[in-house]
């Protein structure tokens, strides 16, 4: 049995989808983030770092979303998230989950935590650094998918396209969101159709997708 501590429209999203995908038995449990609950003491001890998601597995806590996206995706080889261990295609999903969660994942954290380098939302030059990083990374995928969609991996779904619609998602108040790309726009309508995302979406009530 799995327990998922997550936040709603967070970096847990993609996991809670995950989850869903692989049709396993969850529990969830709600960290109010605005409340500041994942500071408390009760969360600090199975989180030490105050964020979500974190993943209880057999009774021990891990964290991460991207390296949780691994192991679940290494526990349930029979589920949809990854390609056969061992295949050029497993290797392209790590390239692809490893450089999401270094550049988008990272840029994100910067974007809505700027105080975690001692900036501010007012420092603009920051600001527009984190943006064009974040729009060239858009950039990069939009071609990836207009050359060989409709997935990351071409015809076929995988854990990194749950990665990407929730940082896709992330990117939606930005100057730029990345639904301005035309086939990262066509990639999101299919994304949010699919019933995995829609329950996430419902469960976890999230407006404004
Ligand atoms: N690299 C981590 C990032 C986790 C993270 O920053 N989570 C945010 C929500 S998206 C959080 O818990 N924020 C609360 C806080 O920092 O106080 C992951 O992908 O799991």
């Amino acid at each position: 049995m799995y327990t998922l501590y997550y936040g709603r429209g967070a970096a847990s999203l993609a996991i809670h989808a995950a989850l869903k995908e692989i049709g396993v038995p969850y529990e969830l449990v709600a960290v109010d983030l605005e409340a500041g609950q994942q500071r408390s003491p009760e969360y600090l001890r199975i989180n030490p770092q105050g964020k979500v998601p974190t993943l209880i597995i057999d009774g021990r806590a891990f964290h991460e979303s991207a390296a949780l996206m691994l192991m679940l995706a290494e526990r349930h080889p029979q589920s949809n998230l990854a390609p056969a261990a061992g295949s050029l295609a497993r290797a392209e999903w790590y390239e692809l989950a490893v450089t999401m969660a270094n550049n988008l994942g990272g840029n994100f954290r910067l974007w809505f935590y700027p105080s975690d380098i001692g900036s501010s939302e007012g420092d603009t030059a920051v600001r527009s650094a984190i943006q064009q990083r974040i729009e060239s990374m858009w950039a990069t995928l939009d071609a990836r998918l207009a050359d060989n969609g409709p997935y990351l991996l071409g015809e076929s779904f995988s854990g990194v396209d749950l990665m990407l619609t929730m940082y896709m998602r992330w990117s939606r108040n930005m100057p730029r969101p990345a639904t301005d790309w035309p086939a990262l726009k066509k990639y999101a309508d299919m994304m949010r159709a699919r019933p995995s995302w829609r329950h996430v979406t419902e469960t976890e009530a999230l407006t404004g997708w």
